[in-house]
């Protein structure tokens, strides 16, 4: 093991510190080289990407000031407790523990087990994500978990199981992406959200791919388009209805495929027959000629490909308006062969091993369901517990916030997110997060959230906590420890092992590694659809990745699914009809414009990392929100200028940037930023009534400058 980090001991060491580690941040899970070298006065750091079979080697600049955050002065080094003030004391873990034990322990006596709640995160490695799952419903024997992955992959994974039987976010290894004849990329701005993917499409249109993108603004990813169809917020499902209608009246589908591999085509088809491509043009804002176009292109294309993320996913039709993408690739044959298939590009560094293993309200490890007896009985045989004493399925993230504001939940543990800057309507889970009677959150800095916290657990860095991520290929990957944790800082399974040992029921998570908790996550996945029996530690070293599923050890799959069968018992996809709807909340005389909130190159999520990297943040210093010159001339705003933005929910501040290539009813704010820069306070909370995912990616906005004297003079 490497000494500790350089920043810690400046001055001490001499010889070049060598930490060979993954990014921390997106589901590309780059591999990298950090090296520290002490020149006399301070230490000097340089980042080289590593060889690997997602990124290539390649790195993005987030990636390249990685190291800035973990080696920061700001990282939490021992456990805390917060006091009357506001401020925090330093106290022992072993104070830490039995102060937590102890509310938790009356908190459950006075109110019942389901009055602690459990919340997770999509960075935590897949034993933490496991352990996680198990710490809920074992130790605390709470039925109340879930994660920020509810936020973010919800949709597209509840989509894929109803209608391929399977989530596995891409359903094709990066490697078919140059084989696309025609690429669809739908709400996702890959450019700066998996900026080391780009050269996979750039060789694509090097072979002559013709790629449609779908985005209410420009950004650096429509920029690569040969078309773009510039959607009105949150109206994805009937543009895909439009591009369905095309498709099916110009004879553009797989008859052979649509015979032999789905079902549902009759009242697909009936319910497309009835639909206008005048009245979806009205309603998407894409004019039919483009709809036309696109669908023509995908649909002559002997190969393509379909991604969609969270700008068609986080709706309150989100589930539907996958479903739709889905059904257009189903209707076109475009899936289990070399170049075609559907990709959810999956955002967190272990967005997609993270939803597989527990972490849900719903699940148990390996993809099984809580509420199914067999599902139960099995992996409470793992655990070595009655099955009938596991909880039943809690509720949703924000169905969690929400039961924390009306008392149901009075104690939280909260590991890996910062949800009051990333849960909708912050205004209100703000308010509920302060009448918690106990909040522990373990985190490695000091978030928004971890503020609040009346414990404070010192959580380590990806530079020091060994375990396995699972990347957006459905690639399971080790990340080796890289360097000793710094001061008293625990690891996130350790944590879950000590506060469960002080609740009685240490038996069950008598862990001393993580290659420990993964034998256990093997077993407890095995035989579900996320089966990673076949994996271990030593072939992930040997073999530098394995695809899931991977139900032996001798066995590797090629990362392409669905090649022969979909995973459905009969073998079949399911199309499904879905309807054209509009937002739940639309523009109106009130609130005129639609607001839109998403990502920027350099930051990460709520910015708790990013934001403290001196690099990133120097690249973007603050919020903003873009508009139209047209659009900010209406509301006599200026380039630059300081504006309100204003909904039902809540209020922000930002400064303007004025761009031709933003549709003039939307207005876009990016979500790196907390307390009065955080969009999250205007965002509506309705929730998909599928996969209940919040519509983070419209609602009803109004605009007016901050200094009114100031527009004035324009
Ligand atoms: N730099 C950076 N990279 C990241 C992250 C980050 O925070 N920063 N986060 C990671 C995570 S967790 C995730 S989930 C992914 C997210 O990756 P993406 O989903 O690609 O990112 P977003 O910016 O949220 O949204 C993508 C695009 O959707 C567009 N959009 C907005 N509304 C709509 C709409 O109604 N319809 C359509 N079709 N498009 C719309 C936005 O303008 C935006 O360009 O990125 C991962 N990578
Ligand atoms: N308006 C709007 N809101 C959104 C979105 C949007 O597009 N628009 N996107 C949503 C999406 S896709 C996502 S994924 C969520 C993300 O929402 P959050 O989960 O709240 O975002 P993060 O900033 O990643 O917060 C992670 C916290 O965990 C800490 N952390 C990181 N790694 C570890 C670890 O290994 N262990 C522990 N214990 N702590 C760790 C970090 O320091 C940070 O404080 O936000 C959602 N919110
Ligand atoms: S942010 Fe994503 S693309 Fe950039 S280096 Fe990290 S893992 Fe790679
Ligand atoms: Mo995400």
């Amino acid at each position: 093991m490497k000494p500790i980090g350089p920043v810690l001991e400046a001055g001490r060491s001499t010889s070049p510190l060598v930490m060979d580690t993954q990014c921390p941040f997106c589901s590309v899970q780059c591999k990298m080289r950090i090296t520290g070298e002490f020149d006399g006065k301070r230490m000097n750091y340089t980042v080289e990407g590593q060889p690997n079979a997602a990124s290539e080697g390649r790195l993005c600049v987030k990636g390249m000031n990685a190291y800035q955050h973990a080696l920061s002065s700001e990282r939490i080094l021992h456990p805390m407790r917060r006091l009357p003030d506001g401020t925090f004391e330093r106290i022992t873990w072993k104070e830490a523990y039995q102060e937590i034990a102890r509310r938790f322990y009356e908190i459950q006596r006075g109110f019942g087990s389901d009055a602690v709640g459990v919340y997770g995160g999509g960075s935590l490695t897949n034993e933490s994500a496991y352990l996680l799952g198990k710490f809920a419903r074992v130790a605390l024997r709470t039925k109340y978990i879930d994660y920020n992955g509810r936020f973010c992959m919800s949709a597209a994974a509840s989509a894929g199981n109803k209608a391929l039987g399977m989530d596995r976010g891409l359903t094709n290894p990066l490697s078919d992406i140059p084989l696309a004849k025609c690429i669809i990329l739908a709400g996702t701005n890959i450019a700066e959200c998996q900026p080391t993917l780009m050269p996979y499409f750039t060789r694509a249109k090097e072979q002559g791919a013709f790629i449609i993108a779908i985005d209410p603004r420009e950004t650096a990813t429509t920029q690569m388009a040969d078309l773009h169809l510039q959607v009105k917020p949150g109206m994805d499902a009937a543009l895909a209805n439009g591009l369905l209608k095309v498709i099916l009246d110009e004879g553009l589908t797989d008859p052979a495929f649509v015979e032999g591999r789905t079902r549902g085509f009759t009242e697909l088809a009936a319910h497309l027959e009835a639909m206008d491509l005048g009245v979806i043009a009205g309603m998407t804002g894409v004019p039919a000629e483009l709809i036309r176009r696109a669908a023509s292109a995908y649909g002559r294309a002997s190969t393509g490909m379909v991604f969609t993320a969270r700008g068609v996913e986080q709706q309150t039709d989100g589930y539907m308006a996958v479903r739709n993408f889905l059904n257009l690739v189903l209707v076109t044959g475009k899936i289990g062969r070399p170049g075609c298939g559907y990709g959810a590009v999956t955002g967190q560094g272990n967005g997609q091993g993270g939803r597989e293993h527990g972490q849900k309200a719903d699940q148990l490890p390996g993809y099984r369901l809580i509420e199914n007896a067999a599902d139960r009985a099995y992996v409470a045989g793992v655990w070595g517990i009655d099955p009938s004493e596991l909880p039943g399925k809690g509720v949703s993230a924000y169905e969690m916030m929400e039961k924390v504001h009306d008392r149901e939940i009075r104690a939280l543990f909260l590991m890996g997110s910062n949800p009051i800057v990333s849960n909708p309507n912050a205004v209100f889970v703000e308010e509920g997060l302060k009448k918690l009677d106990f909040l522990v959150v373990a985190d490695m800095l000091m978030s928004e959230t971890a503020k609040m916290a009346d414990i404070l657990l010192p959580a380590s860095a990806y530079l020091e906590n060994e375990g396995t991520l699972t990347n957006l290929e459905g690639r399971v990957l080790l990340r080796e420890a890289a360097r000793e944790v710094p001061g008293e800082v625990q690891h996130d399974w350790q944590i879950l092992c000590g506060v469960a040992s002080v609740l009685g029921r240490g038996r069950y998570f008598g862990f001393r590694s993580a290659e420990e908790i993964f034998d256990e996550l093997r077993h407890a996945s095995r035989g579900g659809a996320a089966d990673y029996y076949g994996i271990t530690y030593d072939r992930l070293r040997r073999e530098g990745g394995v695809y899931w599923p991977c139900p032996s050890p001798d066995e590797a799959n090629s990362g392409r699914l669905f090649e022969e069968t979909f995973a459905h018992g009969d073998g079949l996809a399911e199309l499904l009809p879905v309807d054209s709807r509009f937002p739940v909340e639309t523009a109106c005389s009130e609130y005129p414009l639609y607001l839109t909130t998403g990502r920027v190159l350099s930051h990460y999520l709520t910015g708790v990392q990013t934001r403290r990297s001196p690099s990133l943040a120097a690249r973007e210093i603050e919020t903003f929100a873009e508009l139209h010159p047209r659009t900010a001339r209406r509301f006599k705003i200026g380039e630059g200028a300081l504006i309100v933005l204003e909904t039902r929910r809540g209020t922000m501040t930002a400064r303007t940037r004025l761009h031709t290539g933003i549709r003039e009813d939307t207005v876009f704010v990016p979500m790196h930023w907390g307390d009065g820069q955080n969009v999250n306070r205007l965002t509506h909370p309705a929730l998909d009534p599928v996969c209940r995912m919040p519509g983070f990616k419209v609602c009803a906005v109004r605009v007016e400058p901050l200094v009114t004297a100031r527009a004035d003079d324009l």
